[in-house]
């Protein structure tokens, strides 16, 4: 649920056990820790992964609305990390460097010119950059732009890799094309030991589903049909997948950047297109090359056909032309919202915003409670005195004292984590109930409760999130198995917090419409 935890107490606390730890001796334990502190203030680290020109940069570029934060293209590979943070975006670039040399700045301009230029040396050295940006998303999540895996490019792959296991990023997204020869998840699980990536943190899309639907002759389906198929194909065949990414969503980046950037020209010219001969303009929607093709008679010069397939690609205009073609007089929003809900864009950010966007805070502090906790056990493993060992037992204590004032989100969390990988055996009723309880297919009061409408009188939200108090109180104490009334209690403290948190506004509402309206 929303954040509710003290993050203040948790920092206090920590730096107060780092006095008691000796760098010298347990120097992994308090490089952790100390790390942890510093994280808990700043947003959660998402990462984007994928193979080479699977859409990443792109993708990064529509979740922001912007057409030019990170460079995409056929020859514009993403050579370094780029870490997008909040703040102005005509502030410095910031580049690290691999070899230890001070961080340069370069303005937003400069960098693109130094960058094309291919002063290749200079940019082997790089190890990172951070850029920055206004996206209100990125106040409460950082993201991070990956260079493709890529076996032919062992040295960006490394890179890649070696950033994640060296930042951990708290949650990460994985691209996938439909290509079979695929392994990213093989590749990411060989670094992710420690910090594995579950249902919780990590999703996965297919990208470039506008080129499935190129590739798909008989043109009765639309892309995100196709990519639904097909990833609910890929997830069965593969069980791997369902351990590791919370769902797969089928995603065109390049049409969901065009739906919050598209320029009104485009539409215009699309209208114009749309004058074509009826049958050549059938034809040419066959291939961007045959789209492209002089040949081809269409209202429109080739380098403007050009220009549309670069920017919406093939089956945007095919969309945009089927609007125009009902409606001669459409306007450039609607377009817009048609091609965020076909690219998929709709559903994907729903779920970034509910899955990570909400929960956030409470990704990144499990993240960082995770890597202390991984810490402790490494050291304990190569440790041998028994004062250190001791120490060690100490510290464990401590720790998990200081996070079990998460006792509850941390309990939701771990029945979500187990009811994603399949360790608890509830019915299909009882998992879905919890699930919308934890926000998960909706963060509204009423999605929670697995209510339909929006216009429900308080009260009987109120009534609703009562009666589930009830129904469980009674289960568990019917209940004879210990495990059983653990997960139990948690659906009961989930219902319990939200009957609180009603009443709670439901107050405040009641107290504001006295003090506005006399009422
Ligand atoms: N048709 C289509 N083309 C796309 C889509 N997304 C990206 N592209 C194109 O594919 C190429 C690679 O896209 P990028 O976003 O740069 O891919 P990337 O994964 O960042 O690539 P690297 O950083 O080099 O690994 C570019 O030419 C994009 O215009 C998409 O959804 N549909
Ligand atoms: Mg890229």
């Amino acid at each position: 649920m929303e954040a509710l935890y003290d993050i203040s107490s948790i920092e206090n606390r920590l730096r107060d056990l780092l006095r008691i730890i000796p760098r010298n001796t347990l120097d992994q334990i308090f490089t952790v820790i100390d790390d942890g502190v510093n994280r808990l203030h700043e947003p959660m680290q998402l990462a984007i992964i994928g193979k080479i020109s699977s859409s990443k940069s792109t993708l990064v570029n529509a979740i922001l609305g912007k057409t030019e934060i990170m460079s995409t293209g056929q020859k514009e590979v993403t050579y370094n990390v780029g870490w997008l943070k909040y703040g102005r975006p005509d502030s410095d670039i910031i580049i690290h460097h691999k070899d230890g040399s001070p961080n340069t700045l370069k303005s937003p301009k400069d960098f693109t010119l130094w960058t094309t230029e291919g002063k290749n040396k200079e940019i082997d050295n790089v190890s990172y950059i951070e850029i920055f940006d206004d996206a209100e998303i990125l106040k409460e999540v950082n993201i991070i732009d990956t260079p493709g895996l890529d076996a032919l490019r062992g040295k960006d792959s490394q890179n890649t890799l070696e950033f994640i296991k060296k930042v951990h990023p708290d949650a990460v997204i994985m691209l996938f094309t439909h290509s079979v020869s695929e392994n990213v998840l093989d590749i990411v699980s060989q670094y992710n030991a420690g910090t594995s990536f579950n249902p919780l943190n990590a999703l996965g899309i297919l990208s470039k589903i506008d080129v499935l639907w190129q590739e798909t002759f008989e043109r009765d389906r639309t892309a995100l049909e196709i990519g639904k198929k097909m990833t609910a194909n890929r997830l069965r065949k593969n069980p791997m997948l369902y351990k590791t990414l919370f769902n797969i969503y089928p995603i065109s980046a390049l049409i969901f950047l065009a739906a919050s950037t598209l320029p009104s020209e485009i539409l215009e010219e699309i209208k114009t297109l749309a004058e074509s001969d009826e049958e050549i303009l059938k034809k040419s929607l066959n291939s961007v090359s045959a789209f492209v093709k002089e040949e081809n008679e269409l209202t429109l010069p080739v380098y403007k056909r050009q220009q549309l397939c670069d920017t919406v690609g093939l089956y945007g205009i095919y969309l945009i032309l089927d609007l125009v073609r009902q409606n001669s007089h459409i306007d450039i929003n609607d377009v817009k919202k048609h091609l965020w809900k076909e690219s998929g864009a709709k559903e994907f950010m729903k779920v970034l915003h509910n899955h990570f966007g909400l929960r956030a805070k409470l990704i990144k502090i499990e993240s960082i409670y995770q890597r202390i906790h991984q810490a402790i056990k490494e050291s304990r493993g190569k440790t041998q005195d028994s004062s250190s060992i001791q120490l060690i037992y100490k510290i464990e204590q401590r720790v998990s004292e200081i996070f079990s004032s998460l006792v509850y989100e941390h309990r939701e969390y771990e029945f979500l984590t187990k009811l994603y990988n399949n360790e608890i055996n509830i019915n299909n009723e009882t998992r879905t109930e919890f699930l919308n309880l934890c926000g998960e297919h909706g963060t509204s009061a009423p999605e929670r409760l697995g209510m339909k409408t929006s216009e429900i009188p308080v009260q009987k939200l109120i009534d609703k999130a009562q009666s589930g108090e009830i129904y469980w109180r009674k289960a568990v104490s019917l209940e004879p198995d210990p495990d059983e009334r653990e997960w139990m209690n948690v659906v009961l403290a989930s219902y319990t917090n939200l009957r609180l948190k009603l009443q709670t506004i439901n107050y405040q509402y009641e107290q504001a419409k006295a003090f506005l309206f006399n009422e």
